[in-house]
């Protein structure tokens, strides 16, 4: 009973993907195992464990059963060998590019990330003697170019729907690319999700998810996780992760297991409601323009017609007149919240510029196509009609 089946659909993964009920109780849902540290049955049995000649439990901070359970349960809906949780997204990147980095060698990057991991490239990395090259990922040209003259280049990264701008970037051919100069590819799945797309499924090696967003969906953990091969998890381990400390906590894995179970049809419903949101921002007159991977304007929506099995959840804009009346709309909405982060139930709007964005010099910023009078929108699963009442009456003010 609880076996799991690989060929089970995506759906089914979301609920059933962790394994069989709890061995020792039959608990349904994974208990919570809020314990610090494990007892060994003797002193010799401790010995063991830490030499690797006994599998078990030992710290917290190495591994615990319902981190364990959530680590199965996103390397199941990926479709990847095994999964680790973290603190944090940050925390998960953090030591995915430590463990292929160390000092005198370098990565390339998407120039068009997260502000955190932007920062990480420009302000972390070059402390440890690792440097980041930040290229234009939707040139691939650009990018063999950036990974010929980068000194002891490891490792790719990118984010495909990128934060902010929703640029879409080709996982196929950026991966293919980069594994013949024999780099390690990582895809930041946030914004996509394994619902609307796998990378691992096109030759990546590494999914990121900021679990903090869709794999939660509720805006109540903040946490992160990575999915890969088995010989590239057990090399964190051991180089990086056990002696840094950025584990996830027993209560988030548990948080995010719960949210799990309903990803399949939060994604449903964000897809469709922030399909209408973008054709309604598109033929409004206030509004600039507006940028969604499903509007058939959008630079790249044949690709992610391809890459994608529907658009997410997220919408960009710019509203005629600047960031100035972007504000007053921002500071008009009711229903909408003006926060940072993403993939909440409830409807948030940011300006990333000042906010999730202000990592970036201004001059980096253009380079990324993050303009400044740009409003993210992350559409919740509110009754569509509310969402749009409430945009349209706060452009009504303007
Ligand atoms: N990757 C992406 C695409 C993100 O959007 C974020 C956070 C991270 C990584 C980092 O994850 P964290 O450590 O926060 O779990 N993005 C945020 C944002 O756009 N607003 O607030 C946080």
């Amino acid at each position: 009973m609880g076996k799991i089946n690989p060929n089970w659909g995506i759906a089914t993964k979301a609920i059933h993907g962790y394994g069989p009920s709890d061995p020792l109780t039959g608990a349904v849902s994974v208990p919570i195992f809020q314990t610090s540290t494990f007892e060994f049955k003797n002193a010799q049995h401790g010995a063991d464990l830490f030499a690797g000649e006994a599998e078990g439990y030992i710290y917290s901070r190495i591994s615990n059963p319902t981190v364990d359970a959530f680590e199965k349960e996103i390397a199941s809906l990926e479709g990847g060998e095994v999964g680790k949780g973290f603190a944090s997204g940050m925390a998960a990147t953090f030591n995915a590019v430590m463990t292929e980095c160390k000092a005198g060698d370098s990565y390339i990057s998407s120039e068009t990330m997260y502000g955190g991991t932007h920062a990480m490239n420009v302000h972390v990395m070059p402390r440890f003697g690792v440097t980041a090259h930040e290229v234009d990922a939707t040139d691939l040209n650009l990018v063999e170019d950036a990974i010929k003259k980068a000194k002891n280049c490891k490792m790719l990264i990118f984010e495909t729907p990128a934060n902010p701008t929703l640029s879409v970037l080709d996982i196929k051919a950026l991966t293919d690319l980069a594994h013949q100069y024999n780099l390690k590819v990582m895809v930041d799945n946030t914004f996509a999700t394994p619902i609307l797309q796998r990378p691992l499924e096109s030759g990546a090696d590494i999914v990121m998810h900021s679990a903090t967003k869709y794999i939660s969906g509720h805006g109540d953990v903040v946490a992160g996780c990575l999915v890969s091969d088995a010989e590239f998890r057990a090399r964190m381990m051991e180089d990086v992760f056990i002696d840094t400390g950025g584990c996830m906590a027993p209560f988030s894995a548990w948080l995010l297991l719960r949210g799990l179970k309903t990803i399949p049809v939060r994604m449903r419903a964000h897809c469709a409601n922030a399909s209408r949101v973008a054709k309604f921002l598109a033929f409004h007159p206030k509004i600039e323009s507006v940028s969604y991977p499903g509007l058939v304007s959008h630079p790249q929506h044949e690709l992610a017609k391809k890459q994608m099995s529907d658009f997410g959840g997220m919408v960009t804009f710019t509203i005629a007149g600047g960031f100035e009346e972007g504000k007053k709309m921002m500071d008009a909405v009711s229903l909408a919240k003006v926060a940072v982060s993403l993939g909440d139930c409830d409807t948030l709007i940011n300006h990333p510029a000042s906010t999730t964005h202000s990592t970036y010099s201004p001059e980096d910023r253009a380079a990324a196509g993050i303009a400044e009078n740009l409003i993210r929108i992350s559409v919740g699963i509110e009754d569509i009609a509310d969402i749009l009442d409430d945009l349209n009456q706060a452009l009504r003010q303007l």
